[in-house]
């Protein structure tokens, strides 16, 4: 049974480059990991069978690196990419480590800060065009505050419309065909921090001027750290076409950001969200964005990595038994979930609704079966079915 969920690039992993790299760095600790050379990388997660890598630009080019020791370090990559068949689907840009982005970056009260931070992200936009990355992740990590006087809320949210705009119109004027995709996060490394939810974030990308090419990359931990329903956040971003990118990984609610492996915590919420992308025949790519443990030596982190996809494989077969659990389905017959997909509206209209008479008593005594069909999902989560 356990040979069974074997990765393959067809199931579409890709990882990271700082997932896998991460050196195990904390706010209390140093580094327990050397540096791990993304050429490296490449060829480990091959090995696994994942299908790409994703990279912030500094991930990849050091940061200030000159012109020419760019390009040799692309070249040398782009070998890597060409000898294992990985591609790299998504590229995005750190915003957050430098110390000029402390107070902001698309949102920083300074202009000469948030001019440097725009230019930042076009040039990141070139680099991942042109390793073949079609969408761009932006994560505003600095975009944020603690001391609250210190920030007008609207105006931010102006200036952070006016950063993604220009970042499309960079990506327009230069037909790099990316789409950008945004990351809430609700905190950590700020206090608070701007579109911390995935429902904020999709109202702002109403007022954006070219919505059409900005959608989400929501997060499993990132929603769970404010108590939410990562499965519910990403069927609404769906719901929306607004699901350009997802980043797996696992938190429990109430702690700092955890960044584990995937699966390894909110298993019944990872168990949904696997269903709700494998029903929805969801094109994208199974994105991981967690860290090995800090006890981990160089070894354990392919331990990780092969965890994450094992146990997405693990959950899809989950949800392929769950379509066909002639109980389940008859459970879900008494919870009347088709019915839901009915419209509302009869065939006589809203004056039907207002005419009719309806029989409340008889409406409310109904029973849905909740217990049973829950407890049949979990008895298949835990494998007792
Ligand atoms: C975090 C974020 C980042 C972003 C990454 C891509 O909590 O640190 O999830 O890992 O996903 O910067 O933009
Ligand atoms: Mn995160
Ligand atoms: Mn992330």
């Amino acid at each position: 049974m356990t040979e069974s969920f074997t990765p393959s690039p067809e199931h579409h992993f890709t990882f990271g480059l700082w997932t896998v790299g991460n050196p195990g760095r904390d706010p209390f600790g140093h580094e327990v990991r050397p540096p791990l050379d993304p050429v490296e990388a490449v060829h480990r997660l091959s090995d696994l069978g994942a299908y790409g890598v994703s990279f912030h630009d500094n991930d990849l080019v050091p940061y200030g690196s000159p012109g020419s020791e760019r390009d040799d370090i692309v070249k040398r990559f782009r070998r890597a990419l060409d000898a294992t068949g990985m591609r790299v689907p998504m590229a995005t840009t750190n915003l957050f480590s430098r110390p000029v982005f402390k107070e902001g970056a698309f949102t920083a009260n300074d202009p000469g800060v948030r001019r440097l931070a725009i230019r930042k992200a076009c040039e990141a936009t070139e680099l991942g065009a042109e390793l073949g990355a079609e969408v761009f992740v932006l994560w505003g990590g600095r975009e944020g505050v603690e001391a609250d006087a210190a920030k007008d809320v609207a105006a931010a949210l102006d200036r952070y419309k006016e950063a993604i705009d220009l970042v499309c119109q960079h990506i327009r004027d230069r037909g790099l065909g990316l789409r950008v995709a945004l990351e809430p996060k609700p905190n950590e490394p700020r206090g608070d921090i701007l579109l911390p939810t995935v429902g904020h974030a999709l109202a702002f990308i109403g007022r954006l001027q070219w919505p059409e090419m900005v959608g989400l990359n929501p997060e499993f931990a990132h929603e769970t750290m404010s108590g939410l329903s990562f499965h519910h956040a990403v069927a609404q971003t769906l719901w929306h076409d607004k699901l350009f990118h997802i980043d797996l990984n696992a938190q429990r609610i109430g702690k700092y950001d955890q960044d584990f492996r995937f699966g390894s915590e909110g298993i019944r919420d990872a168990f949904y969200v696997v269903k709700l992308l494998e029903d929805a025949q969801w094109d994208g790519m199974r994105h991981f964005d967690a860290h090995p443990y800090r006890t981990e030596d160089a070894e354990g982190v392919w331990d990780f990595a092969r965890g994450c996809m094992r146990s997405y494989l693990i959950l899809a077969d989950k949800a392929r038994r769950f379509r066909e659990d002639a109980e389940i389905q008859a459970a879900l017959h008494v919870a009347k979930l088709a019915t839901l997909a009915e419209p509302t509206t009869p065939a006589g209209g809203l004056a039907e609704i207002m005419a009719s008479s309806p029989d409340e008593e008889a409406l409310a005594a109904q029973g849905y079966g909740h217990e049973r069909l829950d407890q049949l999902v979990t008895e298949l989560i835990l494998g007792a079915r």
